[in-house]
C-alpha cells in the first residue's frame, strides 16, 4: 500500500512472479478526489489520505486477481509492505465492524461499506506531512533533546513520524483522539482487513513512530507519559507490538472469510503481519553488512543493514523486521524524481527535444559535464526532510581554498544543461556524508550498491550516483516489479512456512541475482573529503 497506490503481487515459492496487478488511487477511484493518492493543504503543510479510499483498493486488487484469471485457490500467505508512518484512527464499532469480515451472513457488500462506522477519523496523516513541529519539540523536549530521542527511538522527532501526528491530533481535535479506541499503522491496519481483527504492529515498522524504545523494546513512559490519559492510556491505544521477529512474522491467523466468500481465497490462506514499505524493500534481497539498497522512487531512500546500533539524529535506525539484534538504517529525502524530472523538461525544452519525458539529453549532460567539488546545488520543489528545509532552489560557488563562498551566481552555471550533474552530485553526496557512520569498511564506504525504484532503469544516473559513492564490489541493479511488495511477498513465504531456517539461509536459498552496472567497480575516488566537506558547509547556508 504506497502512497499512490496500491499494488497486488503473487510469486511462487521459488520467488518467480506469477502475477501483478495495481491499482492507483487518483485514477482508479476517482471519487475520492486525491491528488497523487493524498489531500494537501499548503497553508496548514498537512498531508493526509483517505482510509475508505484504501479498502477500496483492497477490494479493486482482489478483483483485478480475479479478472487475470487466478486462481485465489492456490494462494497459501499474504503480507504486504505499507507506506510508513501513516496512522488509522479506529472506534470501538471496529471490533464489531472487522469480526463483520468473518461472518458469512454480515460479510455482504463492498469493504468501505462494512467497516464504514469503524473509524473514528476517515483521514490517514501520510508521511508527507510537515504541520507538527510543536510536537516534535514536545516529544525532544520530554526526553532531553534530538540526541535523546534519537538514541531511544531510532530518530530525532520528524513531522511524519505517528506520535507527533497523534500528539497533534489529541491537542487540536481532542473529540476524535478521545473516539479512539486503536491506533493503527497502515501495515497493521491493512493486516487487520486481511484477517478481520486488531492485530499487534510489526516490529521493524513500529519504530517509525518516535515512541518505541528500540534498546528495552517497549514503549518509552516518558514519550508516552506526554499523552497525559485521563482514564484511556496512549498504550491501550495503541495496542501490542510483535516484540521479536519471530512474533512479527508468524501468521496472526487466517484470511477473513470475506475474501474467501467474494473472491474465492482458499480459506486456510494464512496472514503474515505486514511491514513498511522501506523494511519490505530491504527483504526482497540478502544484504551482506555494508550493501546499501538506494530507492530512485517518488522520494530516494538509502537503506542499509547494520548489526550496530549507533542512532544519530542525521538519520534512521529501525529493527530490522525479521532478524533480532539487526537494523535497518535509513535516509529518506522526499526530493528524488520530481527535482530530476524538472531539471530534465528545462534541459528538453532548450534543447527542443521532441519527447519531452526522454532522459537521453539529461544523461548526454551527466557524462559531457565537468565533474566539480566545488559547486553545489540544492534542488527541492517539495519540502525536504533532510535538511528539514522549505522548498528552495540553491546553487552555490565555493573558492579553491574552501573560504568564500558565492551564492546563485547564475552567470558561472552553464543552466539548465549543468543542472543534470549537479543535482545526481548533490543527492549522492548527502547520501555519502550521513551513510558513512553506519559503514564499517575501510573508508566508510559501501560493498555494493542495488539500485531500485523508477530511476534505476536509467544506468547514467546509477553510474554518476555510483561515482560519488564509490561501492567496493560495484552497483547492482535489480530486475523486480517493485522491490518493497516483492520483499513482503517473500516475508509471506517465510511466515509460511515457520518454523524455518534464519532469513539470511531462507532468502539466499533462493535468490538469484541482480546485473552489475557497467563501469562501477574499481572507481576513482574523485570526489573524496573535499566535496563532502563543501556539501556540509553549503547545507548550512541553505
Ligand atoms: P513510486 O516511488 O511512486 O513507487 P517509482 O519507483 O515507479 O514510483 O518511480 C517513479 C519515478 O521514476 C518517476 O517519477 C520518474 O521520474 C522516474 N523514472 C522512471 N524511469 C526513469 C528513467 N529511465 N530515468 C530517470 N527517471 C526515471
Ligand atoms: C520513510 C518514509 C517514506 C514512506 C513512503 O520514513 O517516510 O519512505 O515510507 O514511502
Amino acid at each position: 500500500m504506497s502512497t499512490q497506490q496500491l499494488k497486488g503481487l503473487i510469486v511462487n515459492e521459488n520467488f518467480t512472479p506469477i502475477c501483478h496487478v495495481k491499482v492507483e488511487f487518483d485514477v482508479d477511484l476517482p471519487q475520492y478526489k486525491t491528488h497523487k493518492g493524498v489531500y494537501s493543504n499548503d497553508e496548514l503543510h498537512e498531508v493526509q489520505a483517505p482510509v475508505l479510499m484504501w479498502l477500496d483498493a483492497l477490494d479493486l486488487v482482489f478483483h483485478r486477481l480475479v479478472e487475470q484469471g487466478i486462481n485465489l485457490k492456490n494462494l497459501r500467505g499474504i503480507s504486504g509492505a505499507c507506506q510508513q508512518h501513516g496512522s488509522v484512527y479506529w472506534n470501538q464499532q471496529s471490533v464489531d465492524g472487522l469480526g463483520c469480515l468473518n461472518n458469512a451472513e454480515r460479510a455482504n457488500g463492498e469493504l468501505s461499506t462494512i467497516l464504514g462506522d469503524s473509524f473514528a477519523w476517515d483521514l490517514s496523516p501520510n508521511w508527507q506531512d510537515h504541520s507538527t513541529s510543536k510536537e516534535c519539540q514536545q516529544l525532544e523536549d520530554a526526553v532531553g533533546g534530538a540526541d535523546e530521542l534519537a538514541k531511544i527511538t531510532g530518530s530525532k522527532a520528524h513531522h511524519r513520524f505517528t506520535g507527533p501526528q497523534v500528539l497533534k491530533l489529541k491537542n487540536n481535535r481532542p473529540d476524535i483522539y478521545k473516539r479512539t479506541y486503536r491506533i493503527a499503522l497502515v501495515s497493521s491496519f491493512l493486516t487487520s482487513v486481511l484477517t478481520g481483527q486488531h492485530v499487534i504492529h510489526d516490529i521493524g515498522d513500529v519504530c517509525g513512530m518516535n515512541l518505541w524504545d528500540i534498546r528495552h523494546c517497549q514503549w518509552n513512559e516518558k514519550l508516552v507519559g506526554l499523552f497525559d490519559d485521563d482514564g484511556s492510556p496512549v498504550t491501550e491505544k495503541l495496542g501490542p507490538v510483535g516484540t521479536d521477529g519471530q512474533t512479527s512474522n508468524y501468521p496472526v491467523g487466517r484470511i477473513a472469510s470475506y475474501f474467501a466468500q467474494k473472491y474465492g481465497v482458499n480459506s486456510e490462506c494464512l496472514i503474515v503481519p505486514a511491514t513498511g514499505d522501506n523494511p519490505g524493500t530491504i527483504l526482497s534481497l540478502p544484504l551482506e553488512p555494508n550493501d546499501v539498497i538506494i530507492s530512485l522512487g517518488t522520494s530516494t531512500t538509502a537503506l542499509v543493514v547494520t548489526e550496530k546500533y549507533v542512532p544519530s539524529p542525521l538519520y534512521h535506525l529501525f529493527n530490522h523486521p525479521v532478524t533480532d539484534g539487526e537494523y535497518m538504517g535509513m535516509l529518506c529525502f522526499s526530493n528524488g524524481a520530481l527535482a530530476r524530472e524538472q531539471i530534465r523538461n528545462s534541459i528538453n525544452a532548450k534543447y527542443n527535444v521532441s519527447d519531452q519525458k526522454s532522459w537521453e539529453k539529461f544523461n548526454e549532460l551527466l557524462t559531457t559535464t565537468n565533474k566539480e567539488t566545488n559547486k553545489i546545488g540544492f534542488y527541492f520543489p517539495l519540502s525536504e526532510i533532510i535538511p528539514d528545509t522549505a522548498p528552495t532552489v540553491k546553487r552555490v560557488q565555493w573558492s579553491d581554498d574552501g573560504e568564500t563562498c558565492t551564492e546563485d551566481d547564475e552567470k558561472s552555471w552553464n543552466l539548465p544543461d549543468e543542472d543534470a550533474l549537479r543535482i545526481i552530485e548533490s543527492q549522492a553526496l548527502s547520501i555519502r556524508y550521513r551513510l558513512s557512520p553506519m559503514l564499517t569498511t575501510e573508508n566508510h564506504q559501501p560493498r555494493r550498491i542495488y539500485f531500485v525504484g523508477g530511476a534505476s532503469h536509467n544506468k547514467g544516473i546509477c553510474l554518476a550516483i555510483s561515482k560519488v559513492l564509490v561501492p567496493i564490489e560495484g552497483s547492482y541493479t535489480l530486475d523486480l516489479t517493485d522491490a518493497c511488495a516483492t520483499g513482503s511477498a517473500y516475508k509471506s513465504i517465510y511466515g509460511v512456512n515457520q518454523p524455518s531456517a534464519n532469513w539470511n539461509d531462507f532468502i539466499n536459498s533462493k535468490w538469484t541475482g541482480a546485473k552489475i552496472c557497467e563501469g562501477s567497480q574499481n572507481l576513482e575516488d574523485f570526489y573524496g573529503e573535499k566535496a563532502v566537506n563543501m556539501f556540509i558547509k553549503s547545507e548550512k547556508i541553505l
